[in-house]
């Protein structure tokens, strides 16, 4: 965190011209999406709301396009402070964080509705407050979609389709074993290796939504998009505990609440992309196939079964597919 003025105090420098400019704080954000992106714009409006409630006294610089690096990275670098603020998707929180895992389970949601109701409710706020004992503070969910496999040669149309097929996964042991269940053989690997892989034929394929299918360009190499849907895993904004914690109380709660009120803009901007997106690639001749979701869904038990085992996951589990 750049404190500016604070940093100074530590090391004993004019305490006056400190005490004049108190506090001037600028929290460096990580997103390894590029301008334009909702996340990386969601951000950027939430420091916006920062600048104006302190009268620009703390503000957020949001270093984008992995200049800080791939997500695994950056999430280390969070907890130790050296990253202020990050935006990754919930499934590289999965290893470290367990009860993440639950928002990614496959299949889970009934709608992007039910998601929301989800995250937004109860549930949402255990799954934040299961950030702090790891470093982190877990300040809001943001839309990410639904994830629908792409491949470069093999069209998948059903199920068996899978069978062997590589397919790059997230870092995430969840992950993993959900390829593993539908068949495919994973290759977990940072997104920012994921265009080359397709190309060289690393892997044949991959999954994601429209927005990252389209933005990453993988659409270039992987041209047949398989409208699987099989999760609605959010995105989730953290900031580094030991940053939160040099905030006075009163800045925590600005904090907290801007991330909040950025929550919105990040709906609309997602539903704007997602069109958007989905548009593009279309006109760029992508085969967009679909399938029987059912086929798919019906194979993901040993999923269940080997994530939901403790009772704080059963109960969660539970929680999750009651709410209304
Ligand atoms: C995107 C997500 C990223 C990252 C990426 C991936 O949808 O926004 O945070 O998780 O997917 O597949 O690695």
């Amino acid at each position: 965190m750049n404190f500016a003025k604070t940093l100074g105090l530590a090391f004993g420098i004019a305490l006056g011209a400190t005490a004049l400019h108190a506090q001037e704080i600028t929290l460096r954000s990580a997103d390894i999406h590029p301008d334009g992106y909702p996340t990386v714009e969601a951000v950027k409006y939430m420091g916006e709301l920062m600048s104006q409630r302190t009268n620009g006294r703390i503000k957020i610089q949001v270093m984008n396009n992995s200049v800080l690096g791939q997500e695994k990275d950056t999430i280390e670098q969070t907890r130790f402070g050296v990253i202020d603020m990050n935006r990754v998707n919930a499934a590289a929180f999965n290893n470290l964080v367990p009860e993440t895992t639950i928002l990614g389970m496959p299949f889970l949601f009934r709608s992007t509705d039910h998601m929301h109701k989800v995250v937004d409710g109860p549930i949402g706020d255990v799954i934040l407050k299961a950030f702090e004992s790891h470093g982190l503070v877990g300040l809001a969910y943001y839309d990410s979609g639904a994830r629908s496999f792409y491949t470069t040669k093999k069209p998948i149309n059903k199920l068996a389709d899978l069978k062997g097929v590589k397919i790059r996964v997230q870092q995430s042991d969840l992950w993993i074993a959900m390829m593993q269940a539908f068949g495919a053989n994973p290759t977990p690997m940072p997104m920012g290796e994921v265009y080359s892989s397709l190309e060289t034929g690393v892997v044949d394929g991959a999954e994601n939504n429209w927005p990252s299918y389209e933005s990453a360009r993988h659409y270039e190499v992987a041209k047949n998009y398989t409208l699987t849907e099989h999760s609605l895993n959010p995105e989730i904004l953290v900031m580094s505990k030991l940053s939160f914690d040099q905030l006075t109380p009163e800045d925590q709660k600005l904090v907290r609440q801007a991330a909040k009120d950025s929550v919105g803009k990040m709906r609309e901007l997602w539903t704007a992309r997602e069109k958007a997106s989905e548009a593009k690639v279309r006109a760029a001749g992508v085969n967009v196939i679909k399938v029987d979701k059912a086929e798919f869904s019906a194979a993901m038990k040993p999923v269940y079964d080997r994530f939901v085992t403790d009772a704080k996951m059963k109960e969660l589990l539970k929680q999750v597919q009651d709410v209304q």
